[in-house]
């Protein structure tokens, strides 16, 4: 039987071949860790990410925005459920997971701790957060587990709807009414750090990141996604008239990319730490929720026993 050593020298070869790792590979017990944090964490944040747009669904501006905007949430649902399926084959079980969310023990994306104001927020999130998460999720189409990449194939595909959906709503807003205008920008402008505080702290801050490039679980670093989405988003603000709210923002000529202001990483820290303006908010939300389904998971549960011992009974006939 090979040793570990030999097992390791495999696996990093494997992936320098650009093959994927799939269930049952052997792979490092830190390779899995790293993903089951990873993939969890971006399935919890896929189900809190429901809640601010949720506050929304009985305000939105007619029939055609609401029947959007539920379809979008039902998405995010999904994502969740393709992303636990594919922790779960790396031996972590479902109630482990949630249980971690339900405790605060486990972390999702920073920027669902933020409040939604307006409707232009529904645009703003689309537009921005989805965005974002597009920009990230592209690269993990082609990370180096196969079951992670082949759920991010689906969810790429609907995000792109989202962006579109959010984008749409601002277009709209910013050539309505001075005031619709003002909506507009006032969401940009407090959802723009924040969405580009999704990507994580700089590279050199990153303790994550060294393993991940290394295991090819991250295609790019965080500072170099930050940067494609930045560079596309202030075209997309210009297009439709709103202007991205950082004074330093400069197009460099030598590296063709913009250059942007300092980020607040205190504010950052603080949010991910639990103190964020809606973290409290969205965990009672969410263990209240799971508390008033415990009927239906009891009830799928019985009916799931039944139709077991039903297929046993013909088997046995
Ligand atoms: N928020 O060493 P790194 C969406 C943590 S999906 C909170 O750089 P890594 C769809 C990080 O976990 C959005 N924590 O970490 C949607 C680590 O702590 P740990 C979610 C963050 O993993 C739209 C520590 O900081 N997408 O939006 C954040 O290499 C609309 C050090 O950081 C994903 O999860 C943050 N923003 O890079 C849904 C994509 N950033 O775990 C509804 C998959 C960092 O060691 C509505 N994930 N931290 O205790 C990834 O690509 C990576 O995990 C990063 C972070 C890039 C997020």
């Amino acid at each position: 039987m090979d040793n570990v050593i030999d097992l390791e020298k495999q696996f990093q070869e494997k992936i320098d071949r650009d093959q994927s790792i799939e269930a049952r590979d052997w792979m490092p017990d830190d390779y899995r860790k790293h993903l089951v944090r990873q993939i969890s964490q971006h399935a919890h944040s896929e189900i809190i990410g429901m809640q601010p747009e949720g506050n929304w669904l009985s305000r939105a501006p007619g029939l055609r925005a609401k029947l959007i905007l539920l379809a979008k949430i039902q998405d995010e649902a999904g994502h969740g459920l393709y992303l636990y399926s594919a922790a779960e084959t790396l031996g972590v079980s479902r109630e482990e997971m949630l249980d971690a969310l339900r405790t605060g023990k486990a972390k999702y994306s920073s920027i669902f701790n933020y409040p939604t104001l307006t409707w232009a927020d529904m645009g703003a999130v689309g537009w921005l957060v989805d965005g974002a998460a597009i920009v990230n999720q592209v690269a993990l189409q082609r990370t180096s587990y196969g079951p992670y990449a082949r759920a991010m194939v689906r969810i790429c595909k609907e995000e792109s709807f989202h962006q579109r959906q959010g984008y749409e709503i601002m277009a709209h807003l910013a050539k309505g009414t001075t005031e619709q205008k003002e909506m507009a920008q006032d969401a940009l402008n407090r959802w723009w750090w924040p969405s580009i505080m999704m990507f994580g702290p700089h590279d050199a801050d990153s303790p994550n990141t060294g393993n991940a490039v290394k295991w090819k679980i991250k295609r790019e670093s965080n500072d170099t996604l930050r940067q494609r989405f930045i560079d596309k988003t202030i075209h997309q603000a210009d297009i439709i008239g709103l202007t991205i709210p950082d004074k330093d923002l400069k197009w460099d000529e030598t590296t063709k990319h913009y250059k942007y202001g300092e980020i607040n990483w205190e504010e950052f820290n603080n949010v991910v730490k639990g103190n964020g303006p809606c973290n409290k908010q969205r965990l009672e939300q969410y263990n209240k929720a799971f508390e008033e389904g415990a009927w239906v998971r009891e009830a799928a549960e019985a009916y799931a026993v039944k139709k077991a011992k039903k297929q046993q009974q013909e088997i046995a006939a």
